[in-house]
């Protein structure tokens, strides 16, 4: 077995122990934090997922990987913290959430972490954020970019009202919106018409970087 195969195995089997100390391995081994997780840990939640989906696992095992997952990046963090241009001036800032209805921040978290390492000024709402909390925040923080993450069907149906709310504000001139998470697709974020889109954390600090013209 890989390292990163071995990484997905912990979170399969929701071992936050193992996890922890799989990614020690892989600092030590010199992997790239974001390589771990992506080719890791995500790998083994989304082999969680489709085991919920067919009803091999229960609630109980997907918080036991998620817990897991958590420990490993939170093991990662301060490394992929220390490797960001600190002192550096910041970019953008955005406004990230995750939409109203929708408590999954794995994902979020971990775009916010890449862009917060990417010298983006990120101004984390958390999880279960509504629609009108998002906008006022942004036009109080004078934000960039909104960006919104959202994991399920039924939730990602508020990224278009945000949207819509925005346009009709007539705030959208000097305010991007990204929209991202797994069941969002690039050709649903264009027809929603938001500005930006991206299928993981890195993609998401690329999409920013272009939605700034940098
Ligand atoms: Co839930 N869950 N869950 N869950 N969960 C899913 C999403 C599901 C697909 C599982 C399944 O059935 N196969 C399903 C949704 C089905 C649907 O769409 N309708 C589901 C369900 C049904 C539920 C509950 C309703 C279960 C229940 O209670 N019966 C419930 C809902 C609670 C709620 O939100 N109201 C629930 C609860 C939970 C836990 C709490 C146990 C836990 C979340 C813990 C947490 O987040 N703190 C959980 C988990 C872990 C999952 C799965 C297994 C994994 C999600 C995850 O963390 N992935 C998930 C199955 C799946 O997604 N395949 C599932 C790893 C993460 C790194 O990836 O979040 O995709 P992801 O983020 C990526 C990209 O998407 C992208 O970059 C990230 C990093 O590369 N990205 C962005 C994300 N946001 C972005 C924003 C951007 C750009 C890119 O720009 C702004």
């Amino acid at each position: 077995m890989t390292i990163f195969e071995k990484m997905a195995d912990a979170v399969i089997r929701g071992n936050e122990e193992e996890c922890m100390e799989l990614a020690k391995a892989a600092l030590k081994e010199g992997i790239e934090p974001i390589k771990a997780i992506q080719q890791g840990f995500a790998k083994g939640m989304e082999t969680v997922g489709i085991n919920f989906e067919s009803g091999k696992f229960y609630l109980p095992e997907m918080m036991l990987a998620a817990k897991a997952m958590n420990a490993g990046v939170e093991v990662l963090e301060p490394v992929m913290a220390s490797k960001g241009s600190q002192g550096a001036p910041k970019r953008a800032t955005v406004v990230l959430a995750t939409i109203q209805g929708d408590m999954h921040d794995i994902g979020k978290n971990i775009v916010k972490l890449l862009m917060s390492t990417s010298r983006f000024d990120v101004i984390d709402l958390g999880k279960d954020v509504k629609v009108t909390r998002i906008i006022e925040e942004a036009q109080e923080k004078r934000a960039d970019i909104i960006g919104v993450s959202a994991l399920m069907t039924t939730t990602m149906a508020y990224m278009p009202e945000l949207i819509e709310d925005l346009s009709a504000m007539d705030m959208r001139q000097h305010l991007k919106v990204m929209v991202g998470g797994a069941p969002v697709t690039e050709e649903w974020a264009k027809e929603i018409g938001s500005d930006g889109y991206a299928k993981d954390a890195v993609g998401a600090v690329r999409a920013a970087r272009e939605l700034m013209g940098k």
